[in-house]
């Protein structure tokens, strides 16, 4: 049987590749469980300095897998809080938590909580071809795996219910173009494209990645002068890393920093 994810590590980065492609990458529970593994494995790698995460075949994620969902085999009251306790949110939470950037390459389409999981990476590329569908209503859900909050926060309501309710696919150009996704890239250059970036994270001021994330995910909850605050609290913690030495010292000598992430 294939690995239903797989792990390629590369200099300095990691490539994630979910890889049920037959069902366009729907998460069962084997699939779920290997996705963490990989990236534990990422986490613990010190020399992992950004995560490529991307699809087998035409699609990216097709959300969860609907053969294990089959009424006849789940029975009338099943508890799918608790799928979400279990699996979603932990690895929503688990992307955003990464010290390292998280680059999402959304090679086809991604529906349900496949589209919001791509969401909850930092910099999400897409392939023109890809198409974003909160896929929940057709069969009864409500958008979760974070997508209430992507969309509203991203688009304002408006678009989130209309997105939301009508399962509307959203063609990758459109994503970028409304600000949901960093870009859309030609299909043949996704890989190079994500590749490239997540090299250079991993060549760059890693520290200084990790503190940005932070600083920009605690910007949602702040108000100006809250956020000030945390700016001033993690820029005093960039000023004393020794990639900030070397970032300025190298500027001064019109040379390229070697970066170490500390
Ligand atoms: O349950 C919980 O734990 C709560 C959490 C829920 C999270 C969720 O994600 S709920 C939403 C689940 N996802 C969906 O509802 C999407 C279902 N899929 C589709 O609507 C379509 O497949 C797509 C729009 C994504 C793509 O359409 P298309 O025409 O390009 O491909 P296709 O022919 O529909 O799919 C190709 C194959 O993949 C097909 O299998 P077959 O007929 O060739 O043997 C199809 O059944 C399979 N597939 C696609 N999505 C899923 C799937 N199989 C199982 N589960 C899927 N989600």
């Amino acid at each position: 049987m294939n690995d239903v994810v797989i792990h390629e590590r590369r200099d300095g980065y990691s490539i994630i590749t979910l890889n049920r492609p037959e069902r366009l990458n729907a998460f069962n529970e084997a699939q779920h469980l290997a996705l963490r593994a990989a990236i534990d494995s990422c986490e613990a790698d010190q020399d992992c300095g950004a995560i490529v995460l991307t699809g087998a075949g035409r699609g990216f994620c097709a959300g969860q897998d609907l053969a294990d969902r089959d009424p006849t085999i789940l029975g009338d009251s099943p508890d799918l809080g608790m799928t979400l306790e279990t699996y979603y949110n932990p690895l929503v939470r688990r992307l955003r938590g990464l010290q390292m950037p998280v680059i999402c390459a959304v090679n086809g389409v991604a529906a349900g909580a496949g589209a919001n999981i791509a969401f909850a990476c930092d910099i999400v590329l897409a392939a023109k071809s890809a198409k974003f569908i909160q896929a929940f209503s057709k069969i009864g859900l409500i958008p979760d795996a974070g997508g209430t909050y992507w969309l509203t926060k991203h688009l304002g309501e408006a678009r989130a219910k209309a997105l939301a309710m009508t399962a509307h696919p959203l063609p990758a150009e459109d994503a970028a173009s409304w600000g949901l996704i960093w870009k859309a890239v030609d299909d043949d250059a996704l890989m190079a494209e994500a590749t490239a970036l997540a090299e250079s994270f991993a060549n760059g001021p890693t520290r200084a990645f990790a503190l940005t994330k932070q600083a920009i995910h605690a910007a949602s909850g702040n108000s100006l002068e809250e956020q000030l605050e945390v700016e001033r609290a993690l820029q005093r913690e960039a000023g004393w890393s020794d990639d900030y030495k070397e970032g300025v010292a190298a500027f001064l000598q019109k040379r390229p920093a070697n970066y170490r992430g500390r």
